[in-house]
């Protein structure tokens, strides 16, 4: 590792064996490109980003009604309840129709959420063909007690269908407050007990793994790991698909999306290069503008530093707006990307790291100060 002190406020850290790497691998792509037409390099470079960014991956929030399935909708979005755009929440039965929720950033990835199984318009036995299990990749069975003969049910024809599951006992928050008001309380006795009441519950199942969740208080018992394990256990394409739309909350989901996009800066800096019409401001380097603010666009709001994720931040955590912009200091979060803006950043960037070209920029991690 080596910092760089960038200004009073600013460390910058590199990983210098990752830099290395990545260097010697750009030029070898820089060589590749010198050789080919760049407007056929620069179209295949936006089409393979295009595609990486479009992978569709569906996720089916499914459990009997009332068990919390638009909550955690909401709550897997990183979105309140009376959000614009959240899942109706309620007492009373709520959702009575599949209801696709896609994500605020990133349209390709969609929750949907199912109505309870075994209500009148979708019984137990037809449930998985009337709500078309096949769009989906996976399926989340929640409840809020000990699963019942339906979710058991439900799982064994998921499993027949080939598709995998995963069951979430929610509203854990609740199980703790009242647990709390006796004498001889512990948290980790109680999570236990619900615990291997749940696996007890689930005769049937081969070694059921149960999530305890709340969909109010994230960050308490199994949220992370729930998201951790619906990451390692989706197909390799898919992985970066959900990396990108989990809530910031888990610093090892923030690691691996930092890794996951310093993986595709290269496609980056060779598109970019290869298309190049926009001249930097003093700076002797020309680039594909539209395709970075396209690339910083897309870093921004994966970090959830674009002005509505912010918002929406500060309305969950009750932290005010004004305190989570005090500490950000890219001139690029919180701010509209536009070439204009993002050219004069770049320019800037050269007084402070001595870039001298759009590689250098690129193919070391420097382009994560961009945010
Ligand atoms: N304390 C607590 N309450 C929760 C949690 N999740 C959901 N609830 C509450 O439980 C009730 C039902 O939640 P919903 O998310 O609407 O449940 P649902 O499964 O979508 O219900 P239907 O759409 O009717 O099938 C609401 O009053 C929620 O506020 C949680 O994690 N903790
Ligand atoms: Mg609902």
């Amino acid at each position: 590792m080596k910092k760089v002190q960038l200004s009073p406020r600013c460390v910058f850290v590199q990983d210098v064996p990752d830099v290395a790497a990545a260097e010697k691998n750009v030029d070898r792509k820089r060589q590749a490109l010198q050789n080919k037409d760049p407007a056929a390099v620069a179209a295949k470079i936006q089409q393979h980003l295009e595609k990486q960014d479009n992978i569709p991956l569906n996720i089916a929030i499914t459990g009997e009604s009332g068990s919390g399935k638009s909550s955690f909708v909401n709550a897997f979005r990183g979105m309140s309840d009376d959000d614009e755009g959240a899942a109706p929440t309620g007492v009373k039965q709520t959702t009575s129709e599949v209801t696709p929720y896609p994500h605020p950033n990133y349209s390709s990835v969609t929750l949907w959420d199912l109505p309870g199984i075994g209500t009148t318009k979708f019984p137990a036995d037809k449930y998985l063909e009337l709500v078309g299990f096949e769009t989906f990749d996976f399926f989340i069975i929640i409840s809020d007690t000990r699963f019942r003969e339906n979710d058991v049910k439900l799982a064994q024809e998921i499993q027949r269908m080939k598709k995998k599951f995963y069951f979430v006992r929610s509203k854990i928050d609740n199980d703790i407050n009242a647990e709390r008001r006796k004498r001889d309380f512990s948290a980790e006795r109680t999570l236990k007990v619900i615990r291997d009441d749940c696996v007890h519950s689930l005769q049937g199942i081969e070694s059921p793994r149960v999530f305890l969740v709340s969909s109010f208080k994230q960050h308490w018992c199994d949220f992370f790991l729930l998201q951790e394990t619906l990451e390692r256990e989706l197909p390799m394409k898919k992985r970066d698909a959900l990396l990108f739309v989990m809530p910031n909350f888990n610093p090892e989901i923030i690691i691996k999306r930092k890794k996951a996009f310093q993986s595709k800066l290269k496609y980056y800096a060779i598109g970019s290069a290869a298309g190049a019409h926009d001249q930097v401001p003093g700076l002797s380097i020309a680039v594909d503008a539209a395709l970075l603010v396209d690339a910083v666009t897309h870093y921004v709001h994966a970090f959830g530093l674009d002005i509505p994720s912010l918002k929406r931040l500060s309305h969950r955590t009750g932290v005010p707006y004004t305190d989570l912009r005090a500490i950000i200091i890219s001139p690029l979060a919180a701010a509209e990307i536009t070439t204009e803006l993002l050219l004069k950043v770049m320019s800037q960037l050269e007084e402070l790291l001595n870039i001298s070209t759009l590689f250098d920029v690129m193919s070391s991690s420097k382009m994560f100060y961009l945010i």
